[in-house]
């Protein structure tokens, strides 16, 4: 473990990520663009090739706060490929290119995002009885653009143990007017038999070489109970969030968060599981809405292949953060 000294802001956006007040892979991805950003800019020096080190270990730092949305690294590898391509004859040339590169990934996740609403709310019909689970912008802006065309239907959101964000989708969608039900997780299938649910629409964190997509805890049962009741399981999805690590075979990482996120105070005898992530195999899923268009599952390798080509996924290393705020 190197230690490395960084601006407060990147600090506490490594912080707030690895702590969940930046949660969200859309969310995730464009908070470490914006920390390589503030950590060129902030860099002091005249010196490049400490420069380039120094972006390296900053690099390392972010993609090590959160294992499991391949968002993360992919955004800082967007960022950092190039940096590394460029030639560069001084500091402040460099650290104009990673900032460029920082404002470009931030500016395309934010349309995307809003081009996913628009494919994706063609799907939408008046009526429906849509479900969904945890809190997905992408799932969001599916929702809230259908709504703003006029299309009237109702959705019922999951609980979202043990971190609630269920809460947080039930808050946005009253707040936009669209009629909200909060539901136990435990409640998934009594709800879509009784609510005779129309389709279920969540979002990714990653989605792998396979077409399988590995999405908050949860995620697959409710595909299960989904395929049961043969009700699309619909997916919305930046292609960033497409993994090229999982070309090579590279299993995805599910985090195991803190036990007393489920149990607060240790009971003793009893263990405690609380794995955030779980993943949805492609036969479950009828479709996947990227900013690109409508994929079936199954052709998650083509989209690996236009977005990411083939440059190999490198492997990233851990490093801790030591916070310096005069830097
Ligand atoms: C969030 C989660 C979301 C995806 C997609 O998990 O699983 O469904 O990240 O979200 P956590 P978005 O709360 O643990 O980060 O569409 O906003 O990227």
């Amino acid at each position: 473990m190197r230690s490395l000294s960084v601006p407060e802001e990147v600090a506490r956006i490594a912080e707030d990520i690895k702590t969940m007040r930046i949660r969200g892979a859309g969310r995730i991805a464009r908070a470490a663009a914006r920390a390589l950003l503030v950590a060129a800019r902030e860099f002091r020096g005249d010196n490049l090739e400490e420069f380039l080190d120094y972006m390296e270990r900053v690099a390392e730092l972010l993609v090590s706060t959160r294992p499991t949305a391949v968002s993360l690294p992919n955004a800082v590898q967007y960022v950092m490929r190039r940096l590394r391509k460029g030639s560069y004859s001084s500091v402040e040339e460099a650290k104009r290119a990673v900032i460029a590169a920082a404002e470009e990934f931030i500016q395309y996740s934010l349309q995307a995002v809003a081009r996913i609403g628009e494919i994706g709310a063609r799907l939408v019909r008046t009526g429906d009885r849509i479900l969904t689970h945890c809190n997905s912008s992408a799932v969001e802006s599916v929702l809230r653009t259908a709504w703003r065309q006029g299309k009237r239907f109702e959705v019922y959101a999951t609980e979202t143990r043990p971190k609630f964000q269920g809460y947080i989708t039930s808050r946005d969608l009253a707040e936009e007017g669209i009629p909200v039900t909060l539901i136990p997780d435990a409640t998934v299938l009594k709800v879509i038999e009784e609510k005779r649910i129309t389709k279920v629409i969540v979002g990714a964190d990653t989605v792998t070489a396979n077409g399988a997509v590995v999405n908050k805890i949860g995620t697959s049962q409710i595909a299960l109970a989904a395929r049961l009741h043969r009700i699309p399981f619909i997916v919305a999805t930046e292609t960033y969030k497409f993994s090229p690590y999982t070309v090579t075979g590279q299993p995805v990482e599910i985090e195991e968060r803190d036990p007393r996120e489920v149990l607060p105070e240790p009971i003793p005898g009893i263990r405690v599981r609380n794995p955030a992530f779980d993943a949805t195999p492609p036969e479950y899923i009828a479709m996947i809405i990227t900013e690109r268009g409508i994929i079936p599952p199954k052709s998650a390798a083509l989209v690996l292949w236009e977005v990411f080509g083939r440059s190999p996924a490198e492997k990233q290393t851990r490093i801790s953060v030591e916070e310096d705020t005069a830097s």
